[in-house]
């Protein structure tokens, strides 16, 4: 009997069933930048509820935590390190554990968490790697969406498409409505860079810098982003815990 394969574009229009696995997305730039510090060695990436357990988490984790996250797409004040992937990439962070705390995605994880018996972490890098994951599991597939404050967002629905697409070539499913909309994205945007840079979200990032670097890291962080199957490193979710 085919699967259920279900894409909620928002981590608000979950599906009543609940699923055995579920890919979290926030592609701009969460689930990109917890991969990509895992990647580079980090022992684990806590996904804090909020800014102050992520503080908190300094004193209870013990030493070499660092804290990463933003709040408009900037650091957050006393955090070591914002949401930027190429920032997670630029050294090794073996030893380290790293906290975040996002405004859309590590709230997105903590919602899947009780809609699915397990939670991966999916972006374009890891795309092909994440739906292989998934697939080792039996059960229903449940593909959500961050979103951008409360907003259906063109990034995180043309990765879902991508996922969508891989699901399709390796199983039997039945996908849902948004899922073949999803879908139809790849059509409209052949590349994954020309989609990000498309949606609201990746405008906002490409004109928030102060100086012409700071625009330039961002476009830097925006092409590491759309880069697609390049990562095996599936993050998955255990408690607040990614590893
Ligand atoms: O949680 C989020 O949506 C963030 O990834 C936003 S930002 O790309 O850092 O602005
Ligand atoms: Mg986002």
């Amino acid at each position: 009997m085919s699967r259920r394969l279900s894409v909620s574009l928002l981590p608000t229009l979950l599906p009543p069933q609940a699923a055995g696995t579920a890919l979290v997305i926030d592609v701009l730039r969460a689930t990109t930048t917890a991969t990509t510090f895992l990647e580079h060695g980090a022992a684990a990436v806590m996904f804090a509820p909020d800014i102050a357990t992520a503080h908190a988490a300094r004193q209870s984790v013990g030493e070499n935590v660092r804290l990463a996250g933003e709040r408009g797409g900037v650091r957050v004040e006393g955090f070591d390190l914002g949401n930027s992937p190429l920032d997670a990439a630029a050294q090794d962070w073996t030893g380290h554990t790293v906290v975040m705390n996002t405004t859309n995605g590590t709230g997105a994880a903590h919602l899947a968490a009780r809609h699915a018996e397990r939670v991966l972490l999916a972006c374009l890098r890891n795309a092909p790697a994440a739906a292989a994951r998934a697939l080792e599991s039996d059960g229903d597939i449940s593909i959500i969406c961050a979103g951008t404050d409360g907003q259906v967002s063109l990034d995180d629905c043309f990765t879902a498409g991508v996922l969508v697409g891989e699901f399709l070539r390796l199983g039997e499913f039945l996908p849902n409505d948004s899922a073949q909309m999803t879908l139809a994205l790849l059509d409209r945007w052949p590349d994954p860079l020309a989609a990000l840079e498309a949606s609201r979200h990746g405008q906002r990032l490409l004109h928030l810098g102060d100086t012409r670097a700071d625009l330039a890291d961002l476009a830097r962080d925006v092409a590491f982003c759309a880069e697609l199957g390049v990562s095996d490193c599936v993050p998955e979710l255990r408690e607040q815990v990614a590893d």
